[in-house]
Order: C-alpha cells, then sequence, then structure tokens
C-alpha cells in the first residue's frame, strides 16, 4: 500500500518465514567472502554502529574519504558476491518495469545500534526506485522530507516487510531510531538485517 502519494510504498509482511529463512541462507553463505565491516563517518572517521557489507557489481561505502560505490570490498580487495536470486526475484515481483539492480546494501544492526537521518543520492539515476527488505527485530524508521528539518513520520519495519522508494521520496531524509531486541526469532543472534536494492551505476 501507498503510505504516501507518488511517493513510499509499504508491503506489510510481503515475505514469507520460509523465504526469510532462505533468503538469510543466501546472505550467510556470502559472508565469508564478503565479510561485514564497520563503515565510519566522512570527516570524523567515527565507527558506525551498523555493520555492512554488499552483494553484486558494486557495493556502497563510507570512510574518512566520504560515500561512495566501489566494485571491491574495503577490506579483502574482492569483488563483491552476486546479487542472490531469491533477493532480485522480490525486486522483479513488485518493480517488472525497473531496470535491474546492480547493488545489495546489506546493513546489519546489533541491538544497540541506529542510523542517523541522511539522504540517498549517491547513485547515478535517482528516479529509479530503492527497494528495503527487513529481516529479524522490529525497527523504528523514520522517514522525512526533502529538506533536513521537515516533519517526519515514524514506521515500525518488521521481518518480512518490504519498502519502496520512488518519486518525490525517493530524495527524503529517513534513518533507523531505534531496533527493538527479542521481537524476531528468525536471527538466532538476534538483531536486525535490512536489505537495500538499487541500481546505482
Ligand atoms: C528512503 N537503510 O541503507 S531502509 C540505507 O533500515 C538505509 O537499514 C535503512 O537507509 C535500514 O541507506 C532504511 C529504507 C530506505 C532505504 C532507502 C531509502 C528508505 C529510503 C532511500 C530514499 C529514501
Ligand atoms: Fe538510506
Amino acid at each position: 500500500m501507498e503510505i504516501r502519494p507518488n511517493g513510499t510504498q509499504f508491503f506489510s509482511q510481503h515475505v514469507s518465514t520460509e523465504d526469510q529463512n532462505l533468503l538469510l541462507e543466501d546472505i550467510r553463505a556470502r559472508i565469508p567472502d564478503a565479510p561485514l565491516y564497520t563503515p565510519t563517518m566522512p570527516r570524523t572517521g567515527k565507527s558506525m554502529s551498523v555493520r555492512m557489507t554488499n552483494f553484486g557489481a558494486a557495493g556502497w561505502m563510507s570512510d574518512a574519504k566520504g560515500y561512495r560505490y566501489q566494485r571491491a570490498h574495503p577490506e579483502t580487495g574482492n569483488p563483491w558476491p552476486d546479487i542472490p536470486q531469491s533477493i532480485l526475484d522480490i525486486w522483479t515481483g513488485l518493480l517488472p518495469d525497473a531496470p535491474l539492480p546492480d547493488v545489495c546494501l546489506c546493513n546489519y544492526y546489533p541491538a544497540d545500534a541506529k542510523m542517523g537521518l541522511h539522504q540517498d543520492r549517491d547513485e547515478q539515476d535517482l528516479t529509479i526506485p530503492v527497494l528495503s527488505i527487513s529481516l529479524g527485530d522490529t525497527a523504528l524508521f523514520r522517514l522525512g522530507q526533502t529538506t533536513r528539518g521537515g516533519k517526519t513520520q515514524s514506521f515500525k519495519l518488521r521481518s518480512g516487510d518490504v519498502m519502496i522508494l520512488q518519486g518525490t521520496d525517493r530524495l527524503a531524509y529517513h534513518g533507523i531510531d531505534r531496533i527493538y531486541p527479542g521481537t524476531s526469532s528468525l536471527l538466532k543472534q538476534g538483531g536486525r538485517i535490512n536489505l537495500t536494492l538499487r541500481k546505482a551505476l
């Protein structure tokens, strides 16, 4: 359902528990090749509380030099693993007419992690939608306006929820205020995984 006109669409419980477990298997199979790394903030070099990895032709990176997409893992120097077909199928099921994504950013949130309000504008074509899949513990997501300081709306994102950001909301400020520990049994170690599919190149 559309939660904002010409913008965000929210698909509550779009991925079944069985499929969530299949996605998780595909993610776990790729982590040894592309270990989660701790991004740092541009300028300050302060560590983020979220750990990240990527699948696809390019991956999103942040370090003291800034935000960017790059073709190699920052620690191993290897190309990123391919995007699992199981994840691509969710994109093509909901966005049959959009170009295929070339980046799947995989964020892992421990119980105490959060992500400050930010815009996503490192992609070449900002008219192509972004699709997000939530797995594991529930998160409190905040969606604002295209300028910092505008009014914001908060939503809970649960395991299996899918969100599409497009149109006027593609450049909206957004972030994760908190994780609710113990709200999902999907990840034995707890925490939350968020996958975002994008065409960046
Ligand atoms: C709104 N991730 O990786 S997903 C990110 O839950 C990011 O890990 C959050 O923000 C997370 O950049 C939120 C929902 C989302 C993803 C991309 C967006 C919302 C967005 C791009 C534009 C506007
Ligand atoms: Fe974002």
